[in-house]
């Protein structure tokens, strides 16, 4: 049985890896798992039969013969739970990388998450010029904080995980934002993701919908 995900049929990103596919998308090369895309438009996550599997309306969701999951971060915990080389062999380092998927989520991502949606939404707001640095100064804390603990290494726990899979997604975010660049550690941290073959097969994979080319390797 192939596993199905699903994607935006014209991401608003036009391709840059930064709708939430791009993470379980990941997940599946680095464990060397095949699966098929089916793209969705909008109106199309809002029908009931994409709701069925989705009760939020939205991508991705992972379909493997009777499992049907939603949320990404379930997802690329299932995936890794299930395949290896997303999480170590030891209990305790085990723990630790999934402790480092929540933190991803959980305590890095939201107020990245809130800075987005702020730059999407509420640009002509006229509170807005007052608001983004408020929210930028809290990405900077958690931004300073996760630079801090990271330091030279390589990843966050000894070796590469699905917690680090989820952080440089989550950190992807900032792009172009320049808030990123105030720490060069971070920013080795996402070139050392993005170089990986499995982050590339995946993010050309997700390029190649938008661009209408099929991607190839
Ligand atoms: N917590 C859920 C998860 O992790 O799976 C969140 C899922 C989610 O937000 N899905 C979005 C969606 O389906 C797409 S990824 N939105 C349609 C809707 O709600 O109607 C979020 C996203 C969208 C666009 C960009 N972008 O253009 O840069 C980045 C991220």
């Amino acid at each position: 049985m192939t596993i199905t995900i699903t994607a935006f049929e014209t991401s608003p990103d036009r391709g840059r890896g930064l709708a939430r596919d791009m993470g379980v998308r990941w997940a599946l090369e680095e464990v060397g798992q095949a699966y098929d895309v089916r793209l969705l438009s909008f109106a199309a996550m809002k029908e009931p039969a994409h709701r069925a599997l989705h009760p939020f309306g939205q991508i991705p969701t992972y379909e493997d013969g009777d499992l049907v999951l939603f949320e990404s971060g379930a997802i690329v915990l299932h995936i890794a739970q299930h395949h290896a080389g997303l999480l170590p062999g030891d209990a305790n380092a085990r723990a630790r990388a999934v402790t480092w998927m929540f933190a991803a989520l959980s305590t890095v991502e939201p107020p990245i998450v809130e800075r987005s949606m702020a730059t999407l939404i509420e640009r002509d707001k006229p509170w807005y010029n007052e608001r983004l640095p408020i929210i930028e100064g809290r990405v900077r804390v958690q931004l300073d904080q996760l630079s801090s603990r990271l330091g030279d290494t390589d990843w966050l726990d000894d070796e590469f995980s699905a917690g680090d899979l989820l952080m440089v997604t989550v950190l992807r975010r900032l792009a172009g934002s320049g808030l990123l660049e105030e720490r060069p550690n971070l920013c080795a941290y996402i070139a050392r993701g993005e170089a990986r073959p499995a982050y590339q097969r995946a993010f050309d994979a997700q390029l190649a919908v938008f661009t209408g080319r099929p991607s190839t390797g």
